[in-house]
């Protein structure tokens, strides 16, 4: 059986991935970390560690106490926040990456860390972006990302470690708000369409980007670890997502369920660079081939689930 280490169980993918994870692999099998408690059922209703990754002997020592065989590593400062503190986000972004798979290597752990479509730049092709293509991304999350994806692949090929990665397309979801991303604004949508009937999108109109409901995203990571090795001809890291919208999109989709739902613009330059500088819509046939990926939620399907959860 599994034991799994998972780091940044508080964040938006972590709160729910470590739910999932106990519930698959059993609450003892799946022990939770991040920089801070909580009084979230994540830190009550399981083992749960205070571990900053970039205190590489904890990382150790927690993976050894806990004599855990897989880590899953997703502490992180994403994209926007990394354009507020570049230094900072390669400190953590990567320094926390290298303590996770030196672990990894040093005990022996199947790895997993997530990559993004910030992972690809303005030179990447912007519509059924492959999944081996031109990857010069122009921030700074961008460039952690493709570091890691390489640095990943590197302690495979070099260390036998079993590193897998997936590029997250911008993920929504309803138990953790994300913090700090450039796709956020497909979640506040939801929350401000229920409370106000209106929001104010710092996106502007006309901008598509992948994206996908978070029970999608948590089967993809478990499905992937769980994919027999000799069929990966891929690893770090396989293009995933489950349909390409832009705030428009979402808004009609919205109005099947509130019809006085107002969507007005005032768009941030700061994180409107970046979107721009990412695909439009990218291509998974790598990630259906090698291993079976098949989003159940489109835009419908997610937009009734999200609004009756956050009712
Ligand atoms: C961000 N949610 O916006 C993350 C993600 C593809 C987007 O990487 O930074």
């Amino acid at each position: 059986m599994k034991k799994i280490l998972l780091t940044g169980a508080l964040g938006q993918i972590g709160s729910e991935l470590t739910m999932k994870l106990r519930e698959v692999y059993g609450t003892d099998n799946v022990i939770a970390t991040d920089i801070r408690e909580s009084d979230s059922e994540v830190v009550k209703g399981g083992p749960f560690e205070i571990l900053d990754v970039t205190d590489a002997q904890k990382m150790h020592d927690l993976t050894k106490k806990h004599d855990a065989d897989t880590i899953i590593h997703l502490a992180a400062l994403l994209s926007a926040t990394a354009e507020k503190k570049p230094l900072l986000a390669w400190n953590i972004n990567m320094g926390g990456l290298v303590n996770a798979l030196e672990t990894a290597r040093e005990l022996g752990c199947q790895f997993f860390t997530p990559s993004s479509i910030g992972a690809f730049g303005p030179s990447t092709p912007k519509d059924a972006t492959p999944q081996d293509t031109i990857q010069r991304p122009t921030t700074m999350y961008g460039v952690n990302k493709v570091s890691g994806e390489l640095l990943s692949d590197y302690y495979y090929s070099r260390f036998g470690v079993d590193t897998r990665g997936l590029r997250f397309p911008g993920l929504i979801s309803y138990v953790t708000q994300p913090g700090g991303g450039t796709t956020d604004y497909a979640v506040e949508i939801y929350y401000e369409a229920v409370k106000k009937a209106a929001y104010t999108s710092y996106i502007g109109e006309g901008t598509y980007m992948d994206m996908m409901y978070m029970p999608d995203a948590l089967n993809a990571v478990i499905d992937l670890m769980e994919a027999d090795p000799a069929k990966l001809k891929h690893r770090n890291s396989f293009n995933v997502t489950a349909m390409s919208i832009a705030p428009e999109t979402i808004t009609e989709e919205i109005r099947k369920h509130i019809p006085e739902f107002e969507l007005s613009y005032d768009v941030d330059p700061v994180r409107q660079g970046i979107a721009e500088s990412w695909p439009n819509a990218i291509d998974a046939s790598a990630a259906s081939e090698e291993w079976g990926f098949k989003a159940e939620y489109d835009l419908a399907k997610m937009t009734k689930d999200m609004l009756d959860k956050v009712k």
